[in-house]
């Protein structure tokens, strides 16, 4: 399948490129690590995001081409989604995207991955999409420059919590040294992503830390932000990255939840594991899905339901899972 998608890219000339809402290290990552391929190749390439760049990615080489409107866009030869188990994940575009495209390819590592695209290079065993594309670029034959192992190694590091959950694997530690005998800094990356957090971010994660509880003994650990603590911590949704990650730091911790208030009676729910416990299925008895120690839903209703509801399914699952 690489070899044929290596074929499609060569023998096409405009190209869309995009990734899912809600950006993060290994959406923008892979996104603008292929930009900089397709763009080496000599093809003409557009890269749209719905969502703006969060701050913290702003220095992500070719971060400043991403366009946020597909108006002036008509038709490409091919558009290659990435990071996106479904083409709705891209957002409000996705129908025009499908119509303006000649050929879709999809380059993800979900398990959930619904083969929306013509060519679809799947991996759920990769730790990042960060990781598939630069195979991409190997069959590509595009030499890896300074500009594209920045972009892939973000995309691993910031998807494998820096080499810290189960998606790493020998292979991902053997690719970060590639990457960094190319020129990726690993310590300067790694200070601009977790160490310039800005003071509302950490405003709102005293806040949140006051609304932690725990259910069945400690196994399972939840906080809650609301629009109104983002409004008075000052900050902005992309603030609330990593904190569903406190939780599960805490001691005796194997379920992690996080309530985000998207609007009123409406809350996204990101969840994280640890070892066995396969948050994706849990998330996926509410229409969401994700990977076995990170998934997310989207859930209707008062809070307090859902927390219910939530602690009931996880519990019948785990008793289902140790018996
Ligand atoms: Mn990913």
């Amino acid at each position: 399948m690489l070899d044929k998608i290596a074929d499609i890219i060569n023998s096409s000339k405009t190209f869309l490129v995009t990734t899912h809402i809600r950006l993060d290290g290994d959406a923008l990552g892979s996104e603008l690590a292929t930009y900089h391929i397709l763009n080496d190749l000599g093809k003409d390439v557009v890269v749209y995001n719905q969502d703006k760049t969060p701050d913290v990615y702003k220095f992500l080489p070719g971060a400043d081409v991403v366009v946020h409107t597909l108006d002036a866009v008509e038709s490409f030869d091919v558009a290659i989604i990435l990071d996106c188990s479904e083409l709705d994940r891209v957002g409000d575009q996705a129908s025009h995207i499908q119509s303006a495209a000649r050929d879709i390819v999809s380059i993800d590592h979900h398990i959930s991955n619904d083969n929306f695209g013509d060519h679809s290079l799947v991996d759920p065993s990769a730790s990042s999409t960060g990781e598939i594309i630069y195979r991409f670029s190997e069959a590509l034959k595009v030499s890896l420059t300074k500009d594209i192992a920045t972009n892939i190694y973000t995309a691993i590091m910031t998807d494998t919590g820096s080499f810290r959950y189960s998606n790493t694997t020998s292979n991902t530690f053997k690719l970060a040294a590639k990457l960094i005998e190319r020129g990726a800094d690993f310590r300067l990356i790694s200070e601009l992503i977790y160490e310039t957090k800005p003071l509302p971010q950490i405003r709102l994660m005293g806040m949140t830390l006051d609304t932690l509880e725990f259910h069945e003994n400690g196994k399972i650990g939840s906080v809650l932000v609301t629009q109104k603590m983002l409004r008075d911590a000052g900050a902005l949704n992309e603030h609330t990255e990593g904190i569903v990650d406190l939780v599960r730091s805490v001691k005796g911790t194997e379920v992690a939840l996080f309530y985000f208030e998207m609007a009123e009676n409406d809350f996204k729910v990101s969840l994280r594991s640890k070892r066995e416990i396969d948050v994706a299925r849990i998330a996926g008895e509410f229409g969401g899905g994700g990977h076995v120690n990170a998934s997310a839903c989207r859930i209707k209703g008062d809070i307090e339901t859902i927390k219910r509801r939530l602690v009931n399914v996880i519990c019948a699952m785990e008793s289902e899972r140790v018996n």
